[in-house]
């Protein structure tokens, strides 16, 4: 696909308010209660189908727009969050993806704290999801940027870790709460010794260094036996639940 149709499209989707959030739980392994919810980004086809947004998340990567989008994105997240916590659900957090370009952007801090104190919600209550590509172009000031988000009182957890430009010293360096493990891993386990090999050793370095695990994509009971095995703190999936719109989310959270 050239990178005017996608441009296109997000000039379309951010126009006329095409793209919608969806949130899918995060739960407590032991429990299932829900600990957190990840707000993920879908766009509204004309035939009424909602389907992922990859076609305007690329194009946004490519220009300016990417701050008008991820700025979209974590504002309505952040006035759901503070819906759901004012009808009780206080102690669910909420976790919102943040591109890596955004720390190449000097206005991201300003924009993030302005974000924050507008919207009513806690900022303790905020989980930033980030890939470890943000720390590769500028690691001194991705350092500085990561320190001042965590004074706002957000946390920070690594995305997709051990995928794409993943290096240990990230975690030797960078003041992270948490880590996800990728659904790529979690598929295979446990059948296959290497997967379940790297997922119990990701977990076990995670606890060593006194920072908590997320596992993504989390299927079946075999699966959730071996995370349970293994002490991984949440987990997140299809087995306890998909992706749904906020009003939905409202009732999940109500029943549980
Ligand atoms: O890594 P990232 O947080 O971007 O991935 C989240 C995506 O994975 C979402 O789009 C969500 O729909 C999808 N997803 C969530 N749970 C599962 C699951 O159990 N199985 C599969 N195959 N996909 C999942
Ligand atoms: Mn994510």
């Amino acid at each position: 696909m050239s990178d005017s149709v996608g441009q296109r499209a997000l000039d379309r989707a951010l126009d006329e308010k095409d793209l919608l959030l969806v949130y899918q739980p995060i739960h407590v392994t032991t429990t299932r209660k829900v600990h957190s919810v990840e707000a993920l980004l879908r766009q509204r086809r004309e035939s009424g189908e909602i389907r992922e947004a990859s076609v305007i998340t690329a194009a946004a990567e490519l220009g300016p727009e990417l701050y008008a989008l991820d700025s979209w994105v974590v504002h309505q997240a952040y006035k759901d969050a503070a819906h759901w916590h004012s009808h009780g659900s206080t102690d669910v957090r909420l976790n919102v993806n943040l591109s890596p370009r955004e720390f190449k952007n000097t206005k991201m801090l300003d924009r993030l704290r302005g974000l924050v104190t507008g919207c009513g919600i806690d900022s303790k209550k905020i989980n930033l999801e980030i890939t470890e590509t943000s720390f590769i172009a500028k690691p001194d000031e991705t350092m500085k940027c990561l320190q001042e988000l965590k004074k706002l009182g957000l946390s920070i957890w690594l995305d997709d870790f051990g995928t794409g430009h993943s290096s240990i010293t990230h975690l030797q360096k960078f003041p992270v709460d948490g880590l996800k493990i990728p659904k790529e891993f979690i598929e295979d386990a446990p059948a296959d010794e290497r997967s379940r090999a790297i997922t119990r050793h990701l977990i076990e370095m995670a606890h060593d260094l006194g920072i908590k695990v997320t596992a993504e994509g989390v299927e079946t009971e075999e699966q959730l036996q071996f995370l349970l095995d293994h002490d991984c703190d949440f987990i997140q999936g299809f087995l306890f639940s998909k992706p749904m719109p906020v009003k939905e989310l409202g009732k999940f959270l109500a029943a549980h």
